[in-house]
């Protein structure tokens, strides 16, 4: 029997515009909304982008501690702050992200091209910002865009030891431009190098690979992050018109490949969560 299918919602991220996409939540009220949807639909952790009240991306302290407070108000969901922000933001900014208190954080493995963009993640700020999560006891979801993350994973890991919690949970980003690309082929390629500390990992396909890294993420008993983050079309010229409507398609992926869905409660075992 498999696992368990652990489904991430990442709902808002940092590159979409509110002109550009209405429907993006980008306001607590619609944040709080959509996380209530999405839990209803299957998710049991949430990866959070905060916007100003600009909607533009914000690493904004309070926001950041109002958000996750008003996310455990009305949802059991695991929340997962991103440390990644956008591509603007200094680093130092980034490791404050932990003083939010989240129950887990993103870890990205190494700087990436990041389509015209650098999505920088120098070897210090990533050691720095892995020490900090392990006094903090924030679990990390370490984010690998290129299978070079993959070895600096392992190379962080026999330095500084496991994380808070005892689990290593990795998020496979694939699709980027400027990363691997989000095939089948890569997938595998990618899970086959993990490191034997990994206890589990998932993937997200951007953009057009949405279906082809979740579905052969499933085939390899992997787990899935799905959103508006990653994705804005159900198909060509199809949009998207709100992020359960993808943690539904991820559940219905999940059931066809016979494969229960996590419960918020479980995920926090499963990843190691403080309680
Ligand atoms: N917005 C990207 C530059 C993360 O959340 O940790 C980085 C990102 C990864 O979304
Ligand atoms: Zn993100």
């Amino acid at each position: 029997m498999s696992e368990p299918l652990l489904i991430t919602v990442a709902p808002t991220g940092a590159e979409t515009s509110k002109a550009d996409c209405p429907q993006l939540p980008t306001t607590l009220e619609e944040l709080v909304a959509t996380a209530v949807e999405c839990e209803a639909a299957g998710a049991a952790m949430i990866h959070v982008h905060v916007r100003d009240h600009s909607h533009a991306p914000t690493l904004d302290l309070g926001q950041l501690k109002e958000t996750v407070a008003a996310l455990r108000a009305s949802t059991s969901l695991v929340v997962q702050l991103s440390t990644g922000g956008s591509v603007h933001d200094p680093l130092s900014e980034r490791l404050k992200v932990l003083d939010a208190e989240p129950d887990s954080c993103s870890l990205t493995m190494g700087t990436t091209n990041f389509g015209d963009d650098v999505f920088l993640n120098p070897w210090p700020f990533v050691c720095d910002l892995y020490q900090l999560s392990q006094e903090r006891e924030v679990v990390p979801e370490f984010e690998l865009f290129d299978l070079g993350h993959v070895a600096s994973l392992s190379r962080l890991l026999s330095r500084h030891g496991l994380p808070f919690g005892g689990r290593v949970h990795v998020d496979l980003v694939m699709g980027v431009p400027g990363g691997m690309p989000g095939t089948a082929d890569a997938l595998v390629a990618a899970v086959a190098a993990l490191p034997p500390e990994v206890t589990s990992w998932g993937a997200t396909g951007i953009g057009r690979s949405t279906l082809a890294v979740g579905l052969a993420a499933l085939s390899k008993g992997g787990h899935l992050r799905v959103g508006m983050e990653d994705v804005l079309t159900l198909s060509r010229g199809v949009p998207v018109s709100s992020n359960a409507q993808l943690v539904s398609r991820a559940a219905e992926m999940g059931t066809l490949a016979q494969r229960s869905l996590m419960t918020p409660d479980e995920a926090r075992s499963f990843l190691g969560i403080r309680r």
